[in-house]
């Protein structure tokens, strides 16, 4: 592995940072969402109501503790940390003309704080987490003011943080809305979809301005600074065939490139020309002017960054669906893996493929920005947590990634594990369903005095991190 590899982890604000309402912050999306459960939705309420539990109100108050959280990160070896910006301690609303200087201040001295112990910050400016008032009052990215408000806020961020952080991502995971469309909410274009019938043709419009608000915003960023890197964040579970069955295979491609597409545009600047034909053949009318064309080929993104969790199959129904288009209806459970108590299926080497898969398309530099695996930890009496299987699931996985590299020949900048200490799950709102190396004392229930202490697997991850990933077992 490359001597500067970036071995971290990575997290959001909304799942980490608690303090909903400190420091002037505004509500955001993620404020009004309540607690779900495994096949349980999270509920999205109308504002911030009385007696119902929303727990990234708290989360793991990381705002309080984030220089205990370091520090414990610092001791794993960690040289890189992912976070994001709440856009709301920024701008509370989104749509106001100044920033809000408290909020400036506390990232200021988070990247303080990493800079200390020489981790280097990698920032996501948008992790699902809009500003609640541009959801309500302004349709969310469905709006084309909401491209404004996003790139004042990208603006403000890189200027401020000019000379502390070199590495950002735009949206978070924005191609999530392929599969949302099914659900009530866009979360990351911050739409509320509430039965609306033309939920397809609304996830692209909206993803359309979301990505001309990416491009401008790394338009400006390199104007800021031309040593930053910036990315954009895709989602990344790769859809294999059911069956070697041509038709199966074609529909596994066509499920690859309606789920992936946002990166075409991000990296090449353009829209794929089949993308094109879906919407001709489904009638949708996308407002893409040529002034929009222009921007997308500007603010091409520099490095591409991935999260990746699990991978699916697939299979065709040409009577049903001639058109070969996605939808997660046709998903069957691949016989060959195993999965975890959320159903996520296990699969290292599809990592392997899927690194392939992006280097042989774009040939960017790219980074891993989210792997891990969601379990329930049990507390022994002695306090310890021997959380094996999460051991097992990240050795796995980065030994895929090493072939990958070392074999293959990809050029991989770093790998940040998600999430190093325990946070609020994004899909359900747990916090049982548990990821990190650090423990945080808190159940769904939100019960617990937030301690924080180290499982085994921290120990192994220092290792890991010590030996630049020789030494995995
Ligand atoms: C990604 C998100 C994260 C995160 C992770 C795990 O989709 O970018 O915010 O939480 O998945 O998912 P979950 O929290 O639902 O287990």
């Amino acid at each position: 592995m490359r001597k500067d590899f970036l071995w971290g982890g990575a997290t959001a604000a909304h799942q980490t940072e608690g303090a909903w309402d400190v420091g002037g912050k505004g509500i955001s999306i993620a404020d009004v969402m309540t607690v779900g459960g495994p096949g349980i939705p999270r509920r999205i309420t109308d504002g911030v109501l009385e007696g119902e539990n929303y727990p990234n109100h708290e989360a793991t108050d990381f705002y309080h503790h984030y220089k205990e959280d370091i520090a414990l990160l610092a001791e794993m070896g960690f040289k890189s940390f992912r976070t994001s910006i709440a856009w709301t301690r920024i701008f509370p609303r989104g749509d106001e003309d100044e920033p809000n200087e408290e909020g400036l201040k506390f990232y200021d001295d988070l990247f303080d704080e990493l800079r200390k112990y020489n981790i280097e910050p990698l920032v996501t400016l948008c992790h699902f987490e809009l500003p609640w008032a541009l959801v309500k009052e302004y349709d969310g990215f469905l709006n084309r003011k909401t491209i404004g408000f996003f790139v004042k806020f990208a603006t403000a961020c890189f200027e401020r943080y000019k000379d502390k952080v070199t590495y950002w991502m735009t949206f978070n995971e924005i191609n999530n809305q392929a599969d949302a469309i099914q659900h009530h909410i866009l979360q990351e274009g911050g739409i509320l979809l509430n039965g609306r019938e033309n939920a397809e043709e609304i996830m692209y419009q909206s993803s359309h301005y979301e990505l001309v608000a990416s491009a401008l915003a790394v338009k400006k960023g390199l104007e800021i600074n031309p040593n930053f890197k910036i990315g954009c964040m895709i989602g990344y579970n790769p859809v294999y065939p059911a069956t070697c069955k041509p038709e199966d295979v074609l529909m596994a491609q066509a499920a690859m490139n309606q789920k992936y597409w946002w990166a075409y545009v991000h990296v090449r600047g353009e829209y794929p020309h089949w993308l094109l034909n879906k919407f001709e053949r489904h009638g949708y009318k996308i407002d893409i002017t040529e002034e929009d064309k222009q921007i997308l080929k500007e603010g091409v993104v520099n490095y591409l960054t991935f999260s990746y969790y699990m991978s699916f199959a697939i299979k065709a129904d040409p009577e049903n669906n001639p058109h070969y288009d996605y939808d997660r209806k046709y998903f069957v459970k691949n016989e060959y893996l195993k999965a975890s108590d959320w159903g996520w299926q296990i699969d290292p080497v599809g990592l392997r493929w899927g690194l392939n898969w992006f280097y042989d398309r774009f040939g960017l530099p790219m980074m891993i920005v989210e792997n891990g695996f969601g379990a329930y930890d049990k507390v022994e009496e002695d306090g310890t947590i021997n959380d094996d299987y999460r051991i097992a699931y990240l050795r796995e996985h980065i030994r895929a990634l090493k072939a990958a590299c070392e074999e293959d020949g990809v050029d991989l900048l770093g790998y940040q594990m998600w999430s190093p200490i325990d946070i609020v799950s994004a899909s359900t709102g747990e916090m049982d369903k548990r990821y990190g190396f650090v423990y945080v004392n808190k159940n769904n229930a939100g019960e617990g005095d937030l301690s924080r202490s180290r499982k085994k697997s921290f120990f192994w991850y220092k290792h890991v991190i010590e030996t630049n990933g020789e030494e995995l077992d």
